[in-house]
């Protein structure tokens, strides 16, 4: 092993922001099966063999090919809106679980007419499953949050936020409301647009021990999938016979529950959940503009990107050109996977286009390197993934220390924590072990990490302020 588990310990205590995450490979393997059950115990027959599911579930070494291979059969288990809003509410959980404070969730919109799928309908369901999860997180009853509730949350943001102190409130939004109104004696003022917009799109706080509770609710909709209410199920704790991942340590999540059953008085941590669409390379431009046209109408729910992925081996640059430059017309940030196998044609293209940031680019000629740092685009990097796939040898090798040393803005990132068996936690440690990383070098790249967000500049704000609180108090 290459780091101990008091590493480990001391990052998992570290409030951190992952930005590179896609929703099916961070699929606990346990949901695949649990989910493959249902349905054959329903009678249906989805094909997938104990070999496949075994190969999800065991983890490990395996090719680029390999795993692009995975994600269709776990692609052709995940075909309900009430699948897909479970393994979202389970990963904004886990993240939570893993004192992840902020989390860019990305997932490809999939279109499955034989199941009565659309890239709108499959969208929705992801953001179903967000929003129960965050409202659980936070107790607010399910489908209870309003209009009224949100002007609320954002008047007790403007009290004063997850800093503020002072009686906790109930859980619960009419307890959460009744404080912001005044009930425990703090002043209201009134809140901005601004804060308006950040809890109608997402944003909860989720104080402290202790501290005042305040009651944002979810983006808000109305679902007519019943999504919701598997995700509300899912959200309510169905973890599964093994529970929650590895890695977040067990105090955390019962630590949460508990918290819940007591009426907040351990509250769980803030987290703020944003989605970025991702554009699959198999993809032709008509598809990839429409996942565009999908992102940008659903920038109020949360969405604030797009992102481009699959397999590195499949698809051309010049096909995806036109949707990125109406992504970036409409406001939406953009990030690219790029290098992961060698494609310096591809990557000098993607470099000169600019995208906001940029994922991996593990296989860089020495003047694409050059062009990179140059470039200070700032860029995902997922250590699990990179090694376990090969496409970086081993992890002392990997060019995390070149660009870290060279001072290029990187951020650590899971990739696919299911399918690879990690967590944000363990790649910090990792890093740590690897490039003989001080623990204060760790704060420090999380500090950065928030920086490279497509937050908005007031969720940055309420970010900074609580990780330097919680920093301070790891220091
Ligand atoms: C490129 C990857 C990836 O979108 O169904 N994906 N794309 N490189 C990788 N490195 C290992 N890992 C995941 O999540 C699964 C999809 O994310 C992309 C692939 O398109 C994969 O099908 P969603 O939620």
């Amino acid at each position: 092993m290459l780091y101990t588990p008091e590493l480990l310990k001391l990052c998992e205590n570290i409030p951190k922001v992952e930005l590179h995450a896609h929703l099916n490979g961070s699929v606990r393997p346990q949901t695949i099966k649990d989910i493959l059950d249902e349905r054959s115990r329903a009678g249906e027959a989805l094909g997938v063999t104990e070999q496949q599911l075994a190969d999800i579930t065991v983890g490990g070494e395996r090719s680029l090919r390999d795993c692009f291979r995975l994600f269709d059969v776990i692609h052709a288990v995940t075909t309900t809106h009430a699948a897909i809003s479970r393994i979202a509410a389970e990963v904004v959980r886990d993240f939570a679980a893993d004192r992840v404070v902020y989390l860019e969730l990305r997932t490809t919109p999939k279109a499955r007419p034989e199941y009565g799928m659309t890239k709108e309908s499959y969208t929705e369901a992801v953001l179903d499953g967000i929003d129960a999860a965050l409202r659980q997180l936070r107790a607010v009853p399910p489908r209870a949050a309003s209009q009224q509730q949100l002007l609320l949350a954002a008047q007790a943001q403007a009290v004063g936020g997850p800093g503020a102190s002072g009686p906790g409130a109930g859980a619960g939004a009419g307890a959460g409301a009744s404080g912001a109104q005044g009930a425990d004696g703090v002043g209201v003022t009134s809140p901005s647009h601004e804060q308006l917009v950040a809890a109608s799109e997402g944003v909860v706080l989720s104080p402290r021990a202790g501290q005042r509770t305040t009651a944002a609710g979810g983006g808000l909709h109305a679902s007519s999938s019943g999504a919701a209410a598997a995700a509300e199920t899912a959200a309510a704790g169905s973890e599964g016979a093994q529970g929650p991942r590895p890695g977040p340590g067990p105090g955390l999540e019962s630590g949460l529950e508990s918290g819940l059953e007591s009426g907040l008085e351990t509250a769980p941590h803030l987290i703020i959940v944003k989605l970025l669409l991702s554009i699959d390379r198999r993809e032709d431009a008509a598809a990839a503009m429409e996942t565009v046209q999908l992102a940008a109408r659903l920038q109020s729910r949360g969405v604030v990107g797009v992102d481009l992925s699959g397999n590195p081996y499949v698809g051309s640059w010049a096909q995806w050109q036109g949707a990125l430059a109406a992504a970036r017309g409409a406001g939406l940030r953009v990030t690219l996977h790029a290098g992961e196998v060698v494609a310096p044609e591809e990557v000098r293209a993607m470099l000169a286009w600019r995208p906001e940031r940029l994922g991996h680019c593990c296989c860089l000629d020495a003047e694409l390197a050059a062009q990179l740092k140059a470039s200070a685009i700032p860029l995902e990097l997922c250590l699990t993934s990179n090694v376990l796939t090969q496409s970086v040898p081993s992890y002392p090798e990997h060019h995390f220390a070149e660009l870290y040393a060279a001072g290029h803005p990187v951020v650590l990132c899971t990739d696919d924590s299911g399918v690879f068996g990690t967590t944000l936690s363990r790649e910090y440690a990792i890093a740590a072990a690897a490039f003989k990383l001080p623990v204060s070098a760790l704060h420090e790249l999380a500090r950065r990490s928030l920086e490279y967000t497509f937050a908005s500049e007031t969720e940055k704000a309420q970010l900074r302020r609580l990780m330097e609180r919680e920093l301070a108090a790891l220091e």
